[in-house]
């Protein structure tokens, strides 16, 4: 079906006038939802949340002036959603950074207006000709966002097959901040981690507060803790808790990685960050035939 037919046929079967509609932009559509609690855009391509704003605040999501939006090319910014590997694919050189599901075309399952004024989107993806380039075995992968004064996203995957598989994943959410060299990150305090910008280093120990002052990728280990990205320059704190993670990634590219990057504005690093929610590294997940993992993250303003 051609973009513009699958655009009719999506705001035929679930637009909400004025609250829910489905719009085009690059070759890509999108959900546009505009609520009394908040506002949210998500991309049918990747099932990628782009942005989310509470009533009266600004945008928690940060998204690329350079973003593509085109097939088999990832959205920069909002959540990427990295699955079935988190970074490059352990041999196949050839397979996308952060596995397939971010670049595949997913399909809208349910899209409803609960009674307390949020909304819920389910968008799936099963096996395809592109998934099977890189990985055989059978899944059923679920992307759940509820939408109400805060953001739930959620990551259901399924083992639907007869063969056990491991998977890494994250939902690498991109938070917009007024400066990186005025925001700190709390909760991490005592928790190891490894760094792999700028020489990799193992088993550091977090030291207080997280600031930024160089290229930063760190992965921290064994936490189930929230973070709190303080902001005084936008007068806000974000609140990203998670649940089913064991990993949690922080990043920011610094100068010399973002001019590196063809969808990364060189200066754009300023006023950006990551947290993502992850099972990566030795938190891998292995499921047996028939069962499921979710795993999820909470964002919210205070
Ligand atoms: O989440 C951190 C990271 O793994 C970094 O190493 C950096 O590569 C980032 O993800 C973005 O990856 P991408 O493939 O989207 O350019």
């Amino acid at each position: 079906m051609d973009m513009k037919r699958k655009l009719e046929s999506l705001n035929e079967f679930f637009r909400i006038p004025g609250e829910l509609e489905f719009e085009l932009r690059g070759s890509q559509i999108f959900a546009k939802i505009s609520g009394s609690l908040s506002s949210a855009e998500i991309c049918l391509h990747g099932a990628h949340v782009m942005s989310f704003v509470p009533r009266g605040g600004r945008d928690l999501l940060w998204l690329s002036s350079k973003s593509w939006f085109e097939k088999e090319k990832p959205i920069r910014g909002g959540i990427p959603v990295c699955w079935p590997w988190f970074g490059p694919h352990s041999s196949l050189k050839d397979a996308p950074s952060h596995g397939f599901a971010r670049i595949s075309e997913w399909n809208l399952k349910s899209a409803e207006c609960l009674p307390d004024g949020s909304y819920a989107l389910v968008f799936s993806l099963s096996p395809n000709d592109f998934s099977e380039k890189f990985w055989n075995f059978q899944f059923s992968l679920e992307l759940k966002a509820l939408i109400s004064s805060k953001l739930r996203v959620e990551l259901n995957c399924r083992n639907i097959g007869d063969k056990s598989f491991e998977f890494s994943a994250a939902l690498h959410s991109y938070f917009s901040v007024s400066d990186i060299s005025k925001v700190q990150i709390g909760g991490l305090d005592g928790v190891s981690y490894t760094e792999t910008a700028g020489g990799a280093s193992d088993d550091l120990i977090q030291n207080g507060a997280i600031s930024f002052s160089a290229e930063t990728d760190r992965v921290y280990r064994d936490s189930e803790a929230d973070c709190v990205i303080r902001d005084p320059g936008f007068k806000r704190a974000i609140r990203v808790a998670k649940s089913g993670s064991r990993s949690t990634v922080v990043w920011n590219p610094w100068i010399a990685k973002s001019a590196r990057m063809p969808d990364f504005g060189d200066d754009e690093y300023l006023g950006m960050l990551c947290i993502e929610a992850a099972n990566c590294g030795r938190d891998i997940v292995r499921l047996e035939p028939g069962q499921s993992h979710c795993l999820a993250t909470i964002l919210s303003a205070e």
